[in-house]
């Protein structure tokens, strides 16, 4: 492919806020008198704040108003970014950095397409905003993955057609958006969850810019 973009999710991708996620979500259920286990949390990657409080409850059992719903939301949040605030450059995953400096070096440019509203955040304190020319979050999309808007937006900013960008996704509703929009994609995490993808990985040091260019 004639690789001009590459376009990141975050949490999975770049760090793993799962298990951030995952502890706030978790004690959201223990006040609300239910057991969430860490395979419950499985469903909730890649998913909207909404969307994944809408799971958390029918787990539980728990109906509530629209209002109610809001203020749950507002709560795991606020657990969550105490729990995100101290995060270091010690948490980004492997081979992320090496792959983000070959292709600068390369002039290829990459974004950031993530559901998540605090990826501004996460980015700062493991300090690779700069790292990135653009930056899609959950602020400035209307539709979650696995509608392709958070990545055509990407592919949009960076002045780039689709067919030119790869998006990296650990969430398969993600390789679906990315599929959706036209894109490559390449899974990364576990082969027999991550389907459709155009090859997955482990993690990102096992990716080289010429097999992107091979895709
Ligand atoms: P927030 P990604 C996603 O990030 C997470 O995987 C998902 O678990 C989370 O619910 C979503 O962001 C929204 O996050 O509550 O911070 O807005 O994988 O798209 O980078
Ligand atoms: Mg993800």
């Amino acid at each position: 492919m004639d690789l001009k973009g590459c376009i990141f999710d975050l949490d999975g991708v770049i760090v793993d806020t799962a298990k951030y996620h995952f502890m706030a979500w978790q004690r959201l259920a223990a006040e609300l008198g239910f057991e969430f286990t860490e395979e419950d949390n499985e469903a909730l990657k890649g998913v909207s704040r909404m969307e994944s409080l809408e799971i958390l409850l029918r787990k539980g059992g728990i109906s509530v108003g629209e209002k109610e719903k809001e203020a749950l939301a507002a709560l795991k949040n606020g657990w969550y970014v105490g729990l995100i605030t101290g995060m270091t450059p010690d948490e980004i995953l492997p081979g992320s950095l090496d792959l983000l400096k070959a292709l600068g070096s390369e002039g290829i440019l990459t974004a950031i397409g993530s559901a998540s509203k605090n990826a501004g955040t996460i980015l700062q304190g493991i300090g690779l905003r700069s790292m990135f020319d653009v930056i899609i979050d959950g602020n400035k999309i209307t539709r979650a993955k696995p509608d392709p808007e958070v990545f055509l937006k990407g592919a949009e900013e960076m002045k780039l057609p689709p067919s030119s960008c790869v998006v990296f996704e650990d969430a398969q509703a993600g390789i679906e958006a990315a599929l959706a929009g036209g894109m490559k994609c390449v899974g990364v995490g576990n082969p027999e969850l991550l389907v459709r993808a155009d090859m997955v990985v482990p993690d990102l040091s096992f990716i080289t810019v010429k097999q992107l260019r091979n895709l």
